[in-house]
């Protein structure tokens, strides 16, 4: 085993997300014990303090605290874990790089292009090791069709379409922000469905197909109005509940994305199927372990859609879990992307998608809001 250095990390928020990371970095020391860096759970920070205090048992944090500014002066904590709502990644972030320390967001980078570039331009000037939780690249099939993809195998790409299908907030009852419904508030969230869960799919779709020009996209609110949770008033709701949209990638290919909480019977169908001269590939979350791959240079008697099941030990990942045959879940791209980061910290790489990367995938949002705000066409803003 390598000498390993320790990696002390302060996670800001205790909810769905703190727990995904912090599972990540507990699964490394048995499953990545090569890496040179070993991540230690040193202090965890929730504006609750029986809530900190809760989590920080359950998980293993040596500390925890109600402030997150005591993470950030922290001089003994190397790198910031961001898992807050929205509105305060930029805040936290700038800061936390401004006193040099890593930084690991959650997704979306912010709720504005603005909020992200200011995050962008802070991390680079302090340069510091970055990066976004866009977990679906690694999981381990997703990451196959990265391969077969750079392979050259499909040829020229024609299409790339996704979908991000859930249906949890169609019940018009249902109050829009405060603890758990933050993703409903506008103002908190930045947008709704568009920066939730079709960022997802605008990067994977970056880190397969390559840019995107332009958009045209519609949003619809079908619940135009519902409860603050902590206004106890009937407010206007801002966030987009669907939405649609048409793209083209730089490559000359064509994108059909769409994205809705309100498709009844569909919790998180992420699907996503791409289309070239020569073979097509298509990828489906409820069956996160399968690619499908048709390759038109099959033997024509034998030619059709191959099922893969993603668990050999050849595969991207998949040498570091079971034997072949046995899958894997949701939660080990999260191990991933935490083994990839202190992998990027032995070799200097940057570790993908960094901010500026996410920074692109906002910029595509903002496009698309901006286009369905005005039923234009918009250009991708460039960096
Ligand atoms: C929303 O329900 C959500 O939890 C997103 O916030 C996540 O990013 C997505 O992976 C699953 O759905």
């Amino acid at each position: 085993m390598t000498q390993q250095k320790t990696l002390n990390i302060g996670l800001i928020g205790c909810g769905f997300m703190g727990r995904t990371h912090s599972n990540g970095y507990q699964r490394i020391r048995n499953f990545f014990p090569e890496l040179e860096y070993k991540p230690v759970l040193h202090t965890v920070c929730a504006r609750n303090g029986e809530k900190a205090k809760a989590f920080a048992e359950q998980w293993g944090y040596a500390n925890y605290v109600t402030d997150w500014k005591k993470i950030i002066e922290d001089d003994s904590i190397d790198a910031v874990d961001i898992c807050t709502p929205n509105d305060t990644h930029a805040e936290i972030a700038i800061a936390a790089a401004a006193k040099g320390k890593m930084v690991l967001c959650e997704k979306p980078l912010a709720r504005t292009l603005e909020e992200s570039r200011k995050m962008v331009e802070a991390i680079e000037k302090a340069g510091v090791a970055n990066t976004v939780w866009y977990n679906y690249r690694r999981i381990p099939a997703v990451t196959l069709a990265k391969q077969i993809i750079d392979s050259g195998k499909l040829g020229r790409i024609f299409h790339f379409r996704a979908n991000f299908l859930q249906d949890w907030t169609i019940n018009a009852k249902l109050p829009q922000g405060g603890e758990g419904l933050w993703r409903m508030d506008a103002d908190v969230a930045g947008s709704g469905v568009t920066g939730d869960l079709l960022s997802h799919c605008i990067d994977t779709a970056l880190w397969l197909n390559g840019s995107i020009s332009n958009v045209t996209a519609m949003t619809e609110t079908f619940v135009k109005e519902r409860m603050h949770q902590l206004t106890g008033k009937v407010q206007e709701v801002k966030i987009d509940d669907a939405c649609a949209f048409l793209c083209r990638f730089n490559n000359g290919s064509l994108g059909l994305f769409e994205s809705t909480r309100y498709a009844r019977g569909h919790k998180a169908l992420y699907t996503f199927e791409i289309n070239g001269e020569n073979a097509s590939i298509r990828w489906d979350l409820h069956d996160l372990n399968r690619l499908e791959y048709f390759d038109n240079a099959d033997d024509s008697t034998l030619r059709g859609w191959r099922s893969i099941h993603v668990t050999d030990g050849e595969q991207p990942y998949m040498d570091k879990w079971w034997v072949p045959g046995l899958g894997i879940g949701y939660e080990h791209s999260f191990v991933h992307q935490v083994a990839d980061f202190l992998r990027s910290l032995e070799t200097g790489a940057p570790c993908s998608p960094t901010f500026r990367e996410a920074y692109e995938t906002q910029a595509v949002c903002e496009a698309v809001l901006d286009s369905a705000a005005s039923g234009a066409w918009k250009d991708v803003p460039k960096a």
